[in-house]
């Protein structure tokens, strides 16, 4: 929620919280920084502007001091010092090569005034980093060389700094290629010597040093000052990636997939990419401005290769993005002979199509260390699995979560929340998870119940449980400053909140009125915050229910920006700003923690966050946060979640139907549609909206809807499976085309289809009144219609139907797809379904043969053989074959008690070449079956 531009406004919103429990006067968009109001983003956009006016003469001032080069474990790390020349301050840099086609590049100050935040590591990696040794090293006078194999390797120059990370001897990354390279020293007030960059040589680079001083020891914005007591300590790194005309990931922002240029260039914004978590209430689209989470990693990609950097700083974050192009050979032809020079390589991989653009960036962060981990790919596939090998495997959610969730802010009582339940069951739509927003509370104090509305809470959690649904409630992460509240109580005895410089608890308002926030990089904070998820803690709950933490960018409503000012002070000492996009995911990970825990044999939990940051996918889902029921925001959506997923967050949606205003109910049936298609399915709006449940509105739409959301249900099977691969690989469930088909190019800006696994193509509609659309078909592929099993074969742009009644969604030629076609009321309720398969043929299938394997990795294990035992009854009823073009005369089983054979029954459609072969009854635990169709 956002307010506040003035004081006087925003105490009239407080008092409007205060006084009537709501906030329609609050809904005030917050006025956001720029580039040219935040210091660090100023001083080092001028840093590279003053750079680039140099033009040929410029370089950096960073170099690295002769004989300090030391390899050690077994070469598999480097260490160097690197001198800033101008003002001869010390930093040390650390190469670590790691498993996996990965490097990682440390850099710090070597003597700092005092420790710069660096403890961001331990939050954000997952597993413990696996050195390897590298192939070859080579240390000579200006350049080293570091070999990871036969076609990777890693260049560092000395005289100035820069590094190369080459594939095939090509450069694929190159960082300081620019000399943006900047890291801004701490420093005393005292002993500041003002002035940071040389006078423009260039008359039209003006640059307003007194502006570059000016918010160096204190900054101030709209009514708030920040004193900033360690003054400037940015750093800054220009990243290119020569050769590449397309960058992804960085979310998250209501923005393209292909990241847009930010510093000219056609159709480019004006302001960088912004990293900062913030409550973007009815945010605006197509804009870099900040959302809700971050995640600082950056695909790079072209035909042949990807490659990817992930920045591992969680201060606030800029990003520029510019491009070469080809009328503009100078750049790429520049790092062709340097390198050609520097190494004599023969190999020229870079012709003129690869070689004619290329894509540079330039991070800033506000504190911190330079903490860089390279990723040379080569897929995107291999992108993803490297970063969340380091971060974490996306956790595999319960089943009941990726089922069909109705929430409202708010439904105000037990009555109403059994009667949605019911009509749910009358109107035979399914659902698995009925939401509570802040009113179940008793008046915003979290972990009690508002005993009014909700007077026995275990009964009604009782009575969806019965049913096999959840209850989700909400928990923010401020705590009503109140001697009556249990919790405010103990956490301010233990010293649990974030503090303010002076040493006192921080103090703000959101929802209760004055509340403190919960400090989670306190271990004992985070061990008391889990600990109040155990059933004899928060009384009156039961495994049933399950969380949603909103609020945690954290949301501060008369904050700067809406959030928490950046001097407030953290366990250890740390500053607000040293870590602010860590916040939420710390909450996501001590709630995730108390519900794992709150059972003897710990459960998966389940817990939604809107805040988020690298690692988060190891906690819960996330969503994109208040967005508008217009068309808009339903066709950013697809690439927003799909940002998401490629930057390791794959369990994402956004709220259905839209939060705010009201959708049409073409738009309402739309968004079903498309969100059947999501990993997190949601629909959810705001207090003042109309009650939109599923089976109130009107036909054909309530009709349309409900065969949508049974279509979810149905594909229930292959996208538990979907999850569980992305558990263990990363890979997200939702991918966009270039992750399935890389070297197709058409698709590599194509943001308006997308797959689910490699098995669905989706194409969402996104306009009032449409009834067709333009899908492009990938290449040597075999697509069928999921609904009419109509097959497309020719590849390319080809016009399609879209009525309302669907969107188009195709199943790929070579794959099989496992449904559950029975309807039902929840998805545990089909846990024991029967499973009908569909499999697609492409052109080349042999053998006219189906039958089972077992992928488990040990299938005589007891973990297997337990499962299995649990799941003897679980068939297959129907088998569907797609593109068969001649109708068969038998389809055998043949299994081990069957004698010689038996003949199925089946239906053959000639008109598609469908075969469905009936009550095959087959196990899908016992694989000793198969079906020949002859
Ligand atoms: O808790 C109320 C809402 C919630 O419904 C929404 O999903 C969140 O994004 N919350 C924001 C607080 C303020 C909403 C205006």
């Amino acid at each position: 929620m956002l307010l506040n531009l003035t004081s006087h406004r925003a105490t009239l919103c407080l008092v409007t919280i205060l006084m009537w429990g709501t906030m329609v006067d609050c809904l005030i968009k917050a006025k956001l920084r720029t580039c040219g109001t935040t210091g660090f983003c100023y001083r080092n956009r001028a840093f590279a502007d003053d750079i680039t006016s140099l033009g040929t003469d410029a370089h950096s001032p960073y170099t690295i001091i002769q004989d300090s080069i030391l390899f050690s474990e077994g070469n598999s790390h480097l260490h160097a010092d690197i001198e800033n020349t101008n003002n001869k301050i010390l930093f040390t840099l650390d190469v670590t090569i790691l498993q996996d086609n990965t490097a990682r590049v440390q850099i710090n100050e070597k003597t700092p005034l005092h420790q710069r935040y660096d403890d961001h590591a331990r939050h954000t990696l997952d597993n413990p980093l696996r050195p390897v040794s590298p192939s070859q090293v080579q240390k000579g006078g200006e350049k080293t060389m570091i070999a990871l194999d036969d076609t990777r390797a890693l260049v560092i120059y000395s005289q100035p700094f820069k590094m190369e990370f080459l594939v095939d001897n090509v450069p694929v990354i190159i960082f300081n290629d620019r000399s943006f390279f900047n890291i801004e020293h701490l420093r005393t007030k005292a002993n500041h010597k003002p002035k940071m960059i040389k006078e423009p040589s260039s008359p039209d680079v003006m640059q307003d040093t007194t502006k570059l001083e000016s918010t160096m020891w204190a900054e101030r914005f709209v009514n708030w000052t920040d004193p900033k007591p360690n003054g400037p300590e940015s750093i800054a790194l220009d990243i290119s990636f020569p050769g590449f005309s397309h960058v992804y990931g960085i979310p998250s922002h209501a923005s393209n997939l292909d990241l847009k240029e930010t510093r000219g260039g056609p159709n480019a914004y004006l302001e960088p990419y912004r990293l900062f978590n913030r409550d973007a209430y009815m945010y605006d689209l197509d804009t870099p401005f900040p959302l809700y989470g971050s995640v600082p990693i950056m695909y790079a990609h072209r035909k042949d290769i990807s490659v990817g950097v992930f920045w591992m700083n969680p201060s606030e974050t800029w990003i520029d993005v510019t491009k070469t192009r080809s009328k503009d050979k100078k750049a790429s032809s520049t790092s062709k002979t340097a390198l050609h020079k520097m190494f004599g390589y023969g190999n020229d991989k870079m012709d003129d199509s690869t070689a004619v653009t290329g894509t540079q960036t330039h991070w800033f962060s506000e504190s911190g260390v330079l903490d860089i981990f390279v990723f040379f790919g080569p897929t995107p596939k291999d992108i993803v699995r490297q970063y969340v090998s380091l971060t974490g495997a996306p956790m595999m959610p319960p089943l009941f979560s990726i089922g069909y969730h109705q929430c409202r802010y708010n439904y105000g009582d037990e009555e109403e929340i059994l009667d949605i339940d019911n009509s749910f069951d009358k109107n035979e739509i399914p659902y698995d998870v009925i939401w509570l927003d802040v009113d179940y509370t008793d008046g915003y104090k979290y972990f009690t119940w508002n005993k009014t509305s909700f007077p026995d809470p275990l009964r009604l959690q009782k009575q969806l449980e019965d049913k096999g649904r959840k209850i989700v409630i909400i928990i923010d992460p401020h705590i009503k400053r109140s001697n009556a509240y249990r919790l405010y109580r103990e956490a301010e005895r233990a010293d649990y909140f974030i503090k303010s410089p002076s040493g006192d608890d921080f103090v703000a308002v959101s929802w209760p009125g004055p509340s403190s926030w919960v400090d989670y990089t306190n271990p004992n904070a985070i061990n008391w915050w889990a600990r109040q998820f155990a059933f004899d803690s928060f009384t009156e709950t039961s495994e049933n229910v399950q969380l949603w933490n909103d609020m945690n960018e954290p949301s501060i409503f008369n904050g700067p920006e809406t959030t928490m000012e950046k001097q407030m002070v953290h366990f250890g000492g740390w500053e607000h700003r040293d870590l602010h996009n860590l916040y939420g995911m710390l909450m996501h990970r001590a709630t995730a923690k108390g519900i794992r825990e709150r059972t003897a044999i710990p459960k998966r939990p389940f817990v939604l966050a809107r805040s988020f940051y690298a690692g988060s996918q190891r906690y819960g889902p996330v969503w994109t946060g208040d967005n508008i029921a217009d068309w808009g925001h339903l066709a950013a959506s697809t690439p927003m979640i799909l940002t998401n997923g490629i930057s390791g967050i794959p369990f994402s949606g956004a709220d259905i139907t839209g939060f705010i205003h009201e959708p049409s109910m073409e738009l309402f049936t739309r968004w079903y549609q498309i969100g059947i298609y999501q990993p997190f399915f949601r629909a959810h709006s705001r207090y003042d909206s109309e009650y939109r449940e599923p089976y109130l509105v009107a036909e054909p739409f309530q009709t349309l809807t409900r065969a949508a959301i049974h279509r979810r249900y149905a594909l229930l099977p292959y996208w538990y499976t979907l999850f569980y691969n992305a558990y263990r690989t990363g890979t997200p469930m939702m991918r966009p085309m270039f992750f399935e088909f890389p070297e197709e190019e058409p698709l590599f800006t194509e943001e308006d289809q997308f797959m689910v696994g490699d098995a669905i193509l989706v194409k969402p509609i996104t306009t009032e009144g449409a009834v067709s659309t333009n899908v492009y078909f990938p290449r040597n592929e075999i697509w069928y219609d999921v609904e009419t099993y109509f097959c497309i074969t020719t590849p390319g742009h080809t016009t399609v139907a879209a009525p309302l009644e669907k969107i188009p969604a195709y199943q790929r030629g070579g794959t099989i797809i496992p449904y559950r076609e029975r309807p039902r009321r929840s998805a545990n309720a089909m846990q024991l379904d029967p499973f009908t398969l569909v499999a697609a043929l492409t052109t080349k299938y042999t053998n006219n043969t189906f039958s089972c394997v077992s992928l488990h990795e040990d299938p005589t294990g007891t973990d297997a053989t337990d499962f299995a035992q649990s799941h003897q009854v679980l068939t297959i009823e129907r088998i569907r074959i797609l593109g068969l073009k001649t109708q068969p005369t038998h389809a055998r089983l043949y299994a081990p008690d069957i004698r010689p054979y038996k003949d199925l029954p089946f239906d053959y459609d000639n008109i598609n070449g469908v075969l469905s072969v009936g009550k095959p009854n087959v196990s899908v635990i016992d694989c000793r079956w198969s079906i020949v169709v002859v």
